[in-house]
């Protein structure tokens, strides 16, 4: 057994479980060690105890749950899912990414906002979403970003508006709402900076988006529980993984290594391969706030003269603007998702310049969540979805960058736990991009007053009570993360996620093939971003090693996606 090759797995979210797995039920592996970095399985399937309930601090859905997504598969034979989502009429629903639930749109003029008039701009802003998806075949784009072509879109049609001036600006602000609820989607700081040629690539299973009633966390529970458990070992981050080279264990002479691990508390394991699933974190550089003074809201160039309405009538309908004034932030250089941070010292020899690119290209931005619990429910009973419109922006105009002034200003949807007889009065908001990685910086009882201020706002109420209870999720500040999932960024394509997860060495004639494999969300070409995704990412690398020693074995597990 001991000339059986020895295979390490870094990273115990659904990737690396998934390639453990698989490689465990092989007898070809009985050398198999999973390392990571914190005390938990799961990575950013993270379910947290909130009050007396379970609320998700991560992945939320299953996207698409039907025959072909394998984390339906597997929370169905674990038994984790409810009847409804199990039900056949569940998953041949299509939806497109986008579930309808019954929402109430509330705006910053403290008003409920006509269902009609919203219903209509939701519609215009799926039929322009829908056509950024057609781009992807075609050699040439008229503009790099999926922002720039809905705003340069948005331009032309209201041009035709037969609206009056009022209903014009409403309609561009719920737009806006939309630009920034897509931005929690692909986890960007803005729809500007995710690649218009690409976007299409991404791919929608059928199903009705469903959740785990027990916490997203019991799938890599089950998972875990079905490794041996000799074979995980938590609080172990590795700081190097050094391949190519020959290393060779004191106890046992004759033997080498081409692979060497090392972990933060100086331990070291030798293997002959490696398969790495950490978050992306790309070496991107961000800025953070405005150095000096916020720039005054402008029309953007591109689509000045669109729409002529001077920036004083905004005010004059009573709208209020964000404040001008300086920003607390400093211009800081993040560095955004674990790879992209470290890859520079993390791999010896250092990744192949293609690799290296990729890294530095792709996406990888933050969205977080924030859950509220209220005593009394503000919401009518039936209501699943809270938007927010802050009637005094649109698309296209710039928006404020002062962080502290209106970093709550791109939290524009609380889902309403469900169901309520369960949760009780649980709002979960969403927040993406910088303003999301500001809102880290603050403590929760600003957090609170902050969105206490807002709630009071859209309701008009000036005395409504406060949350009781927040709680909210800091993926850009964990050291193992660095944020929340990738997008294809402009200047990146879907070549760069295949470029991200070829093996090492490059030469397919090395005798000593595969010694680093790539994995995690990061390397699925169309279902990036999600949990089906990392785990069909593991089970990819799982069954090259698997074909490499040719397992008969390998050909009886599922097909691959
Ligand atoms: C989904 C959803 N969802 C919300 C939020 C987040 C994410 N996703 P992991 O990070 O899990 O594992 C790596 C491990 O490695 C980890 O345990 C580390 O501790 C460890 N590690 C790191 N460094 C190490 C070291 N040095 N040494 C040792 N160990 C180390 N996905 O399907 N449904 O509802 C959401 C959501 C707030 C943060 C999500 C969702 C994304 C998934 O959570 C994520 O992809 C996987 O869990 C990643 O697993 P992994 O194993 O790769 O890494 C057109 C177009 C648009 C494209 N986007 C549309 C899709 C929308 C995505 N949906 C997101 C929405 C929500 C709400």
């Amino acid at each position: 057994a001991e000339a059986r090759p020895r295979v390490l797995v870094v990273g115990a979210g659904l990737a690396g479980l998934g390639a453990a797995q698989r490689l465990s039920s092989s007898r070809a592996f009985p050398h198999l060690r999973l390392l990571e970095s914190t005390g938990r399985a799961g990575g950013r399937v993270c379910s947290q105890r909130f009050g007396s309930e379970v609320v998700e601090m991560g992945a939320h859905w299953i996207h698409g749950p039907s025959k072909e997504n394998p984390v339906f598969q597997l929370a169905s034979d674990y038994g984790l899912l409810d009847e409804e989502a199990m039900s056949e009429e569940n998953q041949q629903i299509e939806v497109g990414g986008h579930p309808l639930l019954p929402a109430v749109f509330y705006s910053s003029a403290g008003r409920v906002l006509s269902p009609e008039l919203v219903e209509g701009v939701r519609n215009l802003f799926s039929t322009l979403l829908d056509q950024t998806r057609e781009f992807l075949h075609m050699p040439q784009v008229s503009v790099p970003s999926v922002g720039e072509y809905l705003r340069k879109e948005i331009a032309q049609q209201v041009k035709e508006w037969t609206d009056d001036d009022e209903t014009k600006w409403l309609k561009l602000a719920i737009l806006n709402t939309y630009f920034k609820l897509e931005c929690c989607v692909s986890g960007t700081h803005s729809m500007d900076d995710v690649a218009l040629g690409p976007f299409g690539e991404y791919a929608m299973l059928p199903g009705l988006d469903c959740t785990f009633p027990g916490g997203y966390g019991g799938l890599p529970d089950c998972m875990l529980t079905s490794l041996p458990k000799e074979s995980v070992l938590f609080h172990k981050p590795v700081t190097a993984v050094r391949w190519g080279g020959s290393y060779r264990e004191e106890s046992q002479e004759g033997r080498t290594f081409p692979v060497q691990v090392e972990c933060e508390d100086g331990e070291r394991f030798l293997a002959d391969h490696v398969i790495i699933t950490v978050p992306l974190a790309p070496t991107k550089h961000v800025t953070l706030g405005c150095a000096s003074h916020a720039r005054p809201r402008q029309l953007r160039p591109a689509v000045a003269g669109a729409l002529t309405a001077p920036q004083g009538q905004l005010g004059s309908a009573g709208w209020s603007s964000p404040s001008q004034q300086p920003t607390t932030g400093t211009d800081s250089q993040e560095q955004l998702g674990f790879l992209k941070e470290h890859h520079e010292t993390f791999i010896d020899p250092p990744l192949p310049p293609r690799k290296a690119d990729a890294i530095r290209q792709l996406g990888f931005g933050t969205n977080n969540k924030i859950f509220l619990e209220f005593e009394q429910p503000f919401w009518p009973p039936d209501c699943q979805l809270i938007e927010v419109v802050w009637e005094d922006e649109s698309p296209l105009v710039e928006a404020g960058t002062d962080l502290q002034a209106s970093w709550f200003r791109k939290l524009i949807v609380f889902l309403v736990l469900q169901p309520p007889e369960r949760y009780g009065h649980i709002l979960c908001g969403f927040i993406a991009g910088k303003e999301s990685e500001y809102m880290e910086t603050l403590s929760d009882a600003a957090v609170l007053t902050a969105l206490t201020d807002v709630i009071r706002r859209l309701t008009g109420n000036p005395h409504l009570a406060p949350p009781k209870k927040v709680m909210r999720s800091q993926w850009h500040s964990a050291p193992y993360t660095r944020g929340s999932y990738s997008y294809v960024a402009v200047g990146s394509s879907g070549d760069d996620i295949d470029a991200l997860a070829q093996p090492l060495p490059e030469d397919a004639a090395d005798p000593r093939p595969l010694q680093v494999l790539f994995a995690g969300e990061a390397t699925h070409r169309t279902f990036y971003s999600t949990t089906h995704g990392a785990l069909l990412s593991g089970w990819r690398e799982a069954d090259r090693l698997l074909s490499l020693y040719d397992t008969s074995e390998s050909h009886q597990h599922k097909p691959r996606l």
